[in-house]
């Protein structure tokens, strides 16, 4: 363990990056139960289960290759979402269960001066950066749609917020020095394709955003080691941007001369060039961008639909906004179907692209059904708009929520 020395000392604190638990993807002995997700357009219910390396109890949608889903009442919690309880998405079932630290290499390449292979030890010594940010699947609440698209059927659980350690991807590509006329940056990791001749999972960024003060290759995770199954042992951060970019076991760079036209970048994870990611449904051959930057979002956390509440005078309603790829500004509760709004407190604001607190009470009119909408100003004006949207892909869900609980007077 000598290698790891190093690592304890460094500021990670007493835990230090170790081989990931050898990660067994089976379904975990003792399901706990199954939880209904409320999707319209099709099976809803869930199994709940602990028991994945790493995890606690999470929503179970596929086992492997794993896509884990947070339960929504852990987003009540801190602002920061536990790591154990972080969701994971895997394209390709072919993943290591475990990588060995000391042979681990990241490499470098393509429109470079020095060609690089480097080891977690000399990543370990460079100058650290620490931010917030969210982590959000693209695809984030695509189950919502309507009518339904084909993907991962998530309610609102692909995300999490957390405090991200490493260093700036640019100190790593100043490092190998590139060259001039570099146009793009392209990442993949330790995971391979399952399917015969189908193109690995890779993602690359335009060479300017990834020479940005932000963008990281991260190895700690609310101050411990990345989970195996989160992309230990380094994955990207792309504070803002979907997950689609925080490309997990990252393993190869490679610097490019022109954009990236291969598979993950030419053909998926692409969106409507049109305002606000939206066509009707069943439109094809219209133009495509890729995704890129969030957009701001807002939950309810501490209710559930249908929970049945005490008729009382003042009604605690509290979650969670994000800004996008800005910070929050304002979060309102609506309790008339949108025409009249009331601003929420806000709690601290732990970092510009995290999860912020808000927290507020309501009043209701009476026993009965009271539908609260909740919507999310950022810092550059941008407002949630009332009407969802709807493209092939499921991308981009951002428009304003709503939460019906039952007001009761013999509750
Ligand atoms: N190597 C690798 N990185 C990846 C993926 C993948 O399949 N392989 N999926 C991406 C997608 S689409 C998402 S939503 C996030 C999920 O991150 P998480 O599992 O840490 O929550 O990882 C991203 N990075
Ligand atoms: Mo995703």
């Amino acid at each position: 363990m000598d290698l790891f020395d190093t690592m304890i000392k460094a500021p990670l604190g007493r835990r230090q990056l170790l081989a990931g638990a050898a990660a067994a993807l089976a379904v975990p002995a003792g399901a706990q139960g199954l939880v209904d997700l409320r999707l319209p357009g099709g099976p809803s219910s869930r199994r709940l289960a602990a028991g994945f390396p790493g995890k606690g109890e999470m929503i179970v949608q596929r086992v492997h290759p794993p896509l884990l889903e947070t339960p929504m009442e852990v987003f009540d919690g801190d602002v920061f979402t536990p790591n154990d309880r972080f969701f994971v998405r895997w394209h390709w079932a072919d993943m290591p269960s475990a990588v060995d630290v000391g042979s681990f290499r990241l490499t470098v390449h393509g429109c470079v001066r020095t060609p690089l292979s480097i080891g977690l030890t000399q990543i370990l010594r460079m100058p650290r950066i620490e931010l917030a940010a969210v982590n959000q699947c693209s695809g984030n609440s695509r189950g919502l749609f309507e009518p339904r698209v084909p993907g991962a059927q998530w309610a609102h659980g692909a995300m999490g917020n957390a405090r991200w350690l490493g260093v700036r991807l640019r100190d790593v590509l100043d490092q190998a020095g590139v060259l001039p006329g570099a146009a793009a940056v392209r990442f993949a990791g330790l995971d391979g394709a399952t399917v015969e001749g189908a193109p690995r999972f890779e993602k690359a960024l335009a060479i300017d955003h990834a020479r940005s003060d932000e963008v990281m290759i991260a190895f700690g995770m609310n101050g411990e080691q990345l989970p195996l199954l989160n992309g230990f042992p380094l994955r990207l951060v792309v504070p803002g941007w979907y997950s689609t970019y925080w490309v997990k076991m990252l393993s190869d760079i490679e610097v490019l001369a022109a954009p990236d036209d291969r598979y993950w970048m030419a053909k998926a994870y692409r969106i409507p060039a049109t305002p606000g990611a939206d066509v009707a449904p069943g439109a094809r051959d219209f133009p495509t961008v890729p995704i890129g930057r969030m957009t701001p979002r807002s939950f309810i956390t501490g209710l559930r639909e249908g929970q049945v509440v005490p008729l009382r005078p003042a009604i605690p309603v509290g979650g969670i906004a994000l800004g996008g790829d800005t910070g929050v500004a304002k979060v309102e509760l609506s309790a008339d179907g949108g025409r009249s709004w009331q601003s929420a407190a806000l709690g601290p604001d732990r970092g510009k692209y995290g999860f912020r607190r808000w927290d507020m009470e309501v009043t209701p009119a009476g026993p009965g059904a009271m539908t609260l909408l909740v919507r999310c100003t950022n810092d550059a004006g941008e407002v949630q708009p009332m009407k969802p949207i709807w493209n092939p892909g499921g991308f981009m869900r951002s428009n304003v929520e709503a939460v019906t609980i039952e007001v009761r007077s013999d509750a």
